[in-house]
């Protein structure tokens, strides 16, 4: 049985104020961490505040991003081994923004897995396809070859605790969310191409994330799907009512 496991995203939102609020607000009032694993994906310049504040909570945090590398000559750069000396459990790597705007890839994603892991921390690797890739009937393809590179070289042990995220880029803050259906096919596919690799016991074990326009209204339509473990979610976690919502109708 894998615990289902909600992450907001607020990419780049909110000023440490807001997010110090909104710890405030919902750290008393999630789920049991025994149900669901409830995260705020926050940027980098919270995670100090967010940690101290939600210290002792059932909420957890991750980083949008860190480096590979924990030390050295990298300006500008988050080093994992400082993030998870936070008390930061999640980092969220290989988001369709990151590949697109700041041209990662499929290599430098893999390298941030094992950093994050090397820290103790567990990454939310994301993946998916393009409209035009979509429309092309390639999703499959696609997303089985980015699988294949994001976790090239990681161990059993390590993707069984790994959280995949399924984001398809044309459902990405468009309102245009995929149908259940579809995203319960391609997670599937997700979790076929790590059984491929690892094995059934692995596969069984990893968690997947839908993401693309989830909102409390939508969210238990797509967690009532065998394949889908999970919600990594933008614009409607922002707020905390509705935060609260999508972990309510886990
Ligand atoms: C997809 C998602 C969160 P939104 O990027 O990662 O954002 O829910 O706003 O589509």
């Amino acid at each position: 049985m894998r615990k289902p496991i909600i992450a907001g995203n607020w990419k780049m939102n909110k000023t440490l104020a807001e997010a110090v609020d909104f710890a405030k607000e919902v750290k008393g009032a999630v789920p049991s961490n025994d149900a669901v694993d409830s995260v705020i994906g926050s940027p980098a310049l919270f995670l100090a505040s967010l940690a101290e504040e939600l210290k002792g909570s059932d909420v957890k945090i991750a980083a949008q991003n860190a480096y590979w590398e924990n030390t050295g000559a990298f300006t500008g750069e988050n080093s994992p081994a400082a993030i998870a000396d936070l008390g930061v459990q999640y980092v969220i790597i290989g988001h369709s923004e990151r590949r697109e705007y700041f041209h990662e890839t499929d290599a430098d994603i893999n390298k941030k897995a094992k950093a994050i892991f090397a820290n103790g921390m567990t990454p939310i690797l994301c993946c998916g396809e393009s409209l035009e890739t979509y429309e092309a009937g390639q999703t499959a393809e696609w997303i089985e070859g980015q699988i294949t590179a994001g976790l090239e070289g990681l161990t059993d042990e390590q993707v069984s605790n790994l959280v995949i995220a399924y984001e398809p880029i044309w459902a990405i803050g468009t309102g245009k969310s995929a149908d259940a259906t579809i995203a319960d096919e391609i997670c599937g596919v997700v979790r076929q191409t790590v059984e491929k690799i690892y094995g059934e016991t692995v596969a069984q074990a990893v968690r997947i994330q839908y993401g693309g326009s989830v909102n409390p209204e939508n969210i238990a339509e797509y967690m009532a799907k065998e394949n889908v473990d999970g919600a990594l979610v933008g614009g409607a976690s922002l707020v905390p009512a509705s935060f609260l919502a999508l972990l309510e109708a886990v």
